[in-house]
């Protein structure tokens, strides 16, 4: 739209500073609040009764001219939109971003990510990919991590994911790929997920696919939390510096709170507990003031070295291992407003990897082209119009001013008779900004060769970071992604697919493939060999390739060998109660939580208010049949005998510890406590021997005898909860809950 006259002067408005609170001013404008109004139209006639339709008589026909019933019947009626075609469920939030220093200066000219006095407005929208706009948080998927930067240069759009790598090297595939993984199109089942015959099926006879596959079968898919997984832009984009040399550049977003997942049994009983518990967790966490911050680092790779890996970084299935070119932290994104409105902000929010500003370019990587048609394609289905870019989440910070106009919605009113160029009627307005007023301008890339439907031979090693992704997991990131597999193709009705992607994991490591071919009734082929589908063309590149540095471990890969962010900040705690409970021990035990930045909640069977055994009264947060401990990060059982021995008579808190026991989470408890674990098959633990001793800390189970400190006792429950898992628990799997 055009600039914003300045009637006294006449002057365009060009002012391009920004600051933090830029966008939150501009969507102002926008925001209505109807506290203390009358209702009226859309055309602002106040209307005195919404209940009842104009009628022939009170038992009569409705009436067309009732404008009121019409109007408001007609917005109903219309008050959707496509669901985006992938990433149709999504949380987002508002913040700023605000780099360290200048230290990337010599590699890009981009202000936002050199001027450490700025602090740029962001958007952010976390998603799932495959399941509709309604579906489980929770479910095992890629979650998206897009990230809008309303830059004083312009928008700039980082539409990334939380794992590294993409299913496909080439955007030809992503139609396929994208309905092999949907509802099948003849029942459309089954819901949000990969679990099924087709998309295993493409999986498959796709080799490209299995470093993906690798992450996808590991707890990366599960999250715990949008605050707690990575970001990564996944494509190596260019960095350009004010002299036009270019650099390669890979993104990454560490979450300040290190990196945590849910187990899978856990993200199956919380999609039917709380289906929203991403979503959830999100926007309590910015409503408590617990603002999620990811830290971006920059991974860079000079243009002379292009070649000097054994990958090739257009090929979009491979990360750069950590060891070989190490992370740079550039600068720190806060997360620090709930939207206003969900489908204004979070639903019309529209990014573009195509959004760039001076300082940062694409590469000839295949699979980010096709991505540069197909966004603003999508949206044009989703709005309707090319104006949704005037929508006030969509629009920059910056004045916006060109000749484009009208179509479907058209909001700006452009003044003049001028929508051309060159013009002279219009004083040669809008000009051309010179590259000193920060005009974009495309990486000056030398780019030859014929026009061929291939792929250079250089992204033919489909196994190799697949098998580094393998050799580089815990035993317990091993053992999560075998039974993720049986679970997987467990699903898969077709013996073949079972057998056939069993084949392909021999190709990653023949461990994985008998570990995975034991669950699932197959046997390991013998030299399977899967061909590609796509066609090779040897070239000077994959020649050079083939000679580069290799990793064999990647530590930085594995969630449990690379994050050492310990922490009990904004986790949940249950506290398990019942008449008769201790309150004193409560009352100590809860501010130790909450000064370590905990959030605790009171259960018990009812709603409604606990009696503890000195009289006092406590109200009730929730109920068992409301809660559960997946709903928890760790659970603690205060002493009381008449407490207690309630809770032995009741199965919900009974399984609400065998559960959590079995997910490995830290358990507290004293005194009669001890009995509820007996009892809840909390196994591995000589009861006898802790119901005598002060504090024990064994396996993430905190016991206390009578005589213990209360002090002691809750700080090792805090250094339990900060370990977040205790994946000791081998007796894990014979509690039947
Ligand atoms: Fe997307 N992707 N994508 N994607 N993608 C969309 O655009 C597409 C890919 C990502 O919160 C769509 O506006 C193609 C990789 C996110 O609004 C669509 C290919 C990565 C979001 C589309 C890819 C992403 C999308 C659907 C292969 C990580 C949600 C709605 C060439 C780097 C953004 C929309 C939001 C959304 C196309 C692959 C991330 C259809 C063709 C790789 C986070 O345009």
């Amino acid at each position: 739209m055009k600039g914003k006259q300045n009637p006294e002067e006449n002057l365009p408005n060009n002012d391009r500073s920004v600051d933090e609170n830029s966008k939150n001013r501009q969507l102002d404008e926008f925001r209505r609040d109807n506290s203390e109004q009358y209702l009226t139209t859309e055309q602002g006639v106040r209307i005195g009764n919404t209940d009842d339709s104009l009628k022939a008589g009170s038992r009569g026909p409705t009436l067309m001219e009732d404008f009121h019933f019409r109007e408001k019947m007609t917005h109903f009626d219309h008050e959707s939109m496509p669901e985006r075609v992938v990433h149709a469920r999504g949380s987002g939030a508002h913040g700023y971003f605000q780099p360290y220093d200048d230290s990337l200066k010599k590699f890009t000219k981009a202000k936002f990510l050199t001027n450490p006095d700025s602090k740029t407005p962001v958007f952010v929208r976390f998603s799932t990919v495959v399941g509709s706009r309604g579906s489980s948080d929770t479910v095992r998927d890629v979650r998206g991590f897009a990230t809008k930067f309303y830059t004083e240069e312009g928008t700039y759009d980082l539409v990334g994911n939380n794992i590294p790598v993409f299913f496909i090297q080439d955007s030809n595939k992503f139609p396929d790929l994208v309905h092999a993984i949907k509802p099948m199109p003849d029942s459309e089942i089954p819901q949000a997920t990969a679990a099924h015959d087709t998309f295993w099926d493409f999986a498959s006879l796709m080799p490209e696919t299995t470093h993906m596959i690798m992450w996808i079968l590991s707890d990366r898919a599960i999250p715990r939390s949008f605050r707690m997984m990575d970001g990564f832009g996944v494509h190596t984009f260019r960095f350009v510096n004010e002299a036009g040399k270019g650099t390669f550049v890979k993104f990454h977003w560490k979450p300040k709170l290190g990196v945590h997942s849910l187990v899978w049994d856990e993200s199956q009983k919380l999609g039917g507990k709380d289906p929203d518990w991403l979503r959830r967790d999100l926007w309590e966490a910015i409503e408590q003031g617990d603002y999620p911050q990811f830290e971006l680092c920059v991974q860079l790779v000079p243009e002379e070295d292009e070649l000097k890996y054994d990958f090739d970084l257009l090929d979009a299935t491979k990360i750069i291992p950590e060891e070989l070119v190490p992370l740079q932290p550039v600068g720190l994104m806060t997360l620090n407003r709930n939207p206003d409105n969900f489908f204004a902000e979070t639903e019309q929010v529209a990014f573009h990897p195509g959004n760039l500003v001076p300082g940062i370019d694409v590469t000839n990587d295949p699979l980010l082209q096709g991505r540069l048609f197909s966004y603003v394609d999508t949206q044009l289905n989703r709005f309707g119009s090319a104006n949704f870019t005037e929508l006030p989440i969509n629009r920059p910070v910056v004045p916006v001013n060109n000749n484009q106009g009208a179509g479907f919605m058209r909001y700006t009113i452009d003044k003049g008779k001028v929508n051309y160029w060159p013009n002279s009627l219009g004083g040669g307005s809008p000009k051309m900004a010179p590259e000193s007023e920060g005009a974009y301008v495309h990486y000056t890339e030398k780019v030859e060769g014929y026009k061929i439907r291939a792929r250079s031979a250089s992204f033919k090693d489909h196994y190799s970071q697949a098998t580094l992704f393998w050799n580089s997991m815990s035993e317990v990131e091993k053992e999560h992604i075998v039974s993720a597999a049986h679970f997987e193709l467990g699903k898969v009705e077709t013996k073949e697919i079972r057998e056939r992607m069993v084949g392909q994991f021999s190709k990653v490591s023949m461990e994985l493939a008998r570990r995975v071919a034991a669950g699932i009734g197959v046997q390991v082929p013998e030299n399977f060999e899967q061909e590609s589908t796509a066609h090779y063309e040897e070239n000077a590149a994959s020649k050079a390739i083939s000679k580069g540095k290799k990793v064999t471990d990647s530590p930085a890969v594995s969630m449990e060998r690379s994050d050492k962010v310990e922490s009990a900040a904004s986790r949940r705690v249950a506290i398990l109660i019942s008449d008769g409970f201790d309150c004193n021990e409560l009352t100590q035990v809860k501010q130790a939580l909450t000064d370590a930045g905990a959030h605790v909640k009171l259960i018990s069977k009812y709603l409604g208010t606990c009696k503890a055994s000195n009289g006092m009264e406590v109200q009730v947060d929730m109920n068992h049949v409301t809660s559960g401990s997946v709903m928890f990060d760790a659970i603690y059982i205060p002493d009381g005998r008449t407490s207690i021995e309630a809770m032995l008579k009741e199965g919900d808190a009974l399984h609400f510890v065998s559960e959590a026991f079995k997910h490995c989470k830290p358990i507290a408890t004293s005194g009669e406590g001890i009995r509820l674990l007996e009892r809840a098959f909390v196994l591995g633990i000589n009861f006898a021997e802790n119901a005598s001793r002060d504090v024990v800390s064994h396996k993430g189970i905190i016991t206390a005898g009578n005589d213990a400190d209360a002090d002691d006792f809750a700080e090792k429950f805090i250094d339990a909860i900060k370990k977040h898992r205790h994946w000791e628990r081998l007796e894990k799997d014979m509690v039947p809950a």
